[in-house]
C-alpha cells in the first residue's frame, strides 16, 4: 500500500508483525541450553551501544567495510550497472549506502527497515542529501519473502545488504535468507553484500571483547530490557559477558554468564541458573570467500565480483540471480 510520508519520498507500508519478545524470551530460558534471540538487542539503548561498538578500535568490521566501499566505489558501479533500483534490506541510518550512491547513480533508492519512524527519517535525509534521487521507502520484515510495492519502469534490481549481518543468521536460515532476497531482485536482479572473513583468532577476540566493555554492557544490556519491559528481576551485575571465536563452527559466540546459582523471575516464570550456566545470546558466522559464494550458489545466485581489504579481513560480494 503506498501513502506519502513527506513531499520528497514516496512510503509503503507492509505492516510488520512485530517479533514476541516475551514469548520467545520464555521459550528460549525453558531450554536446557539457555538462548536469546540476537535480534533483542536493539532497544533504543542496545543501538546506541552498537553504534558505539562500530567506532571501537577492536571492532574492524564497520571501518574495513566501509574502506572496501569507499576504494572501490567506482568498479562496483561497473558490475552493479546503471539506473537499477537499489534496494537496502535492514537500512537503519542508511549510512553506507551513501558511500555508493554518487558512483552507482541508481534510478531509485529503497531503504527498508521494521522501524518505521526512523525509516522515515533516514528516507527523508537521504532525499534531501541527493535531491536527483527518488526514495521509496517500505516498512517492512526483510527477513521475510516479499514482493517489491515498487518497480521501476526499467532496469533491474539490486539489494544491497551490508555489515556482515549474514553472520547472524545460522548459515541454513542464511541461505533462506539469500534466496528470498534472490526472489525479491529478479531474474536480472543482483546482491552487493559485505561479509565478515575467517582470520586469526586474537583478532576476533578482540573485536568482542574490547578494553572500554562496550560489548559487555551490549551484552548485558538484554537482561536490563527484560527486566524493564517483561517485569523480570534479573540481577544484572551478576552475569558476566563472554565472547570467544569458536573454530569448529567458524563464529564468534557470544553468552552471559550466571556468576553463582541463583532463581530468575520473568513475570510469573521461574528460571533456575547453575554457577557458569550461560544464556547464548549471538552467533557471528565467519565465511571464507569460498563458503560464502558455496551458500550464495545454493539460494541461486552467481558469484560475479569480491572485494576485500588488504589484510583480508572482510569482503565485499556481488552476486546475480541464476546464470
Ligand atoms: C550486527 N552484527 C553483524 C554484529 C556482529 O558482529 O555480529 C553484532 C555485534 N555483536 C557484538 N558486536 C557486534
Amino acid at each position: 500500500m503506498r501513502q506519502s510520508a513527506a513531499e520528497d519520498i514516496s512510503f509503503y507500508d507492509n505492516h510488520p508483525e512485530p517479533a514476541d519478545f516475551y514469548s520467545e524470551v520464555i521459550e528460549g530460558l525453558g531450554r536446557k541450553r539457555k538462548i536469546i534471540p540476537p535480534k533483542f538487542f536493539y532497544d533504543a539503548e542496545g543501538s546506541r551501544l552498537f553504534d558505539a561498538i562500530c567506532g571501537l578500535p577492536e571492532y574492524y568490521p564497520t571501518r574495513t567495510e566501509m574502506q572496501i566501499l569507499r576504494d572501490n566505489a567506482a568498479d562496483i558501479a561497473g558490475h552493479v550497472g546503471e539506473d537499477c533500483l537499489l534496494v537496502e534490506p535492514g537500512s537503519g541510518s542508511s549510512h553506507k549506502v551513501r558511500l555508493l550512491l554518487d558512483s552507482i547513480r541508481p534510478s531509485a533508492y529503497m531503504p527498508m527497515d521494521i522501524s518505521k519512524d526512523h525509516l522515515i527519517g533516514a528516507a527523508q535525509r537521504v532525499s534531501a542529501e541527493y535531491p536527483w534521487l527518488d526514495v521509496h521507502a517500505t516498512c517492512a520484515d526483510f527477513t521475510e519473502p516479499l514482493d517489491l510495492p515498487y518497480e521501476p519502469p526499467q532496469g533491474h534490481t539490486v539489494a544491497f545488504f551490508p555489515g556482515s549481518s549474514i553472520g547472524n543468521f545460522e548459515p541454513e536460515r542464511a541461505v533462506e535468507f539469500l534466496a528470498n532476497i534472490a526472489a525479491m531482485v529478479g531474474k536480472q536482479g543482483g546482491l552487493l553484500i559485505g561479509v565478515d572473513l575467517v582470520m586469526d583468532h586474537e583478532i576476533l577476540n578482540a573485536a568482542y571483547n574490547d578494553s572500554q566493555g562496550v560489548t559487555a554492557a551490549f551484552n548485558r544490556n538484554l537482561l536490563v530490557r527484560i527486566n524493564r519491559e517483561l517485569g523480570a528481576d534479573f540481577d544484572v551485575d551478576s552475569f558476566d559477558h563472554h565472547a570467544f571465536y569458536n573454530a569448529q563452527e567458524s563464529r564468534v559466540e557470544m553468552h552471559l554468564v550466571s556468576e553463582v546459582d541463583q532463581v530468575v523471575c520473568v513475570n510469573s516464570h521461574r528460571f533456575e541458573f547453575a554457577g557458569n550456566e550461560t544464556i547464548h545470546t549471538e552467533n557471528s558466522y565467519k565465511y571464507s570467500i569460498e563458503a560464502f559464494q558455496t551458500c550464495a550458489r545454493e539460494a541461486g545466485f552467481s558469484p560475479i565480483n569480491v572485494w576485500t581489504d588488504a589484510q583480508n579481513l572482510f569482503s565485499v560480494h556481488y552476486l546475480e540471480v541464476g546464470k
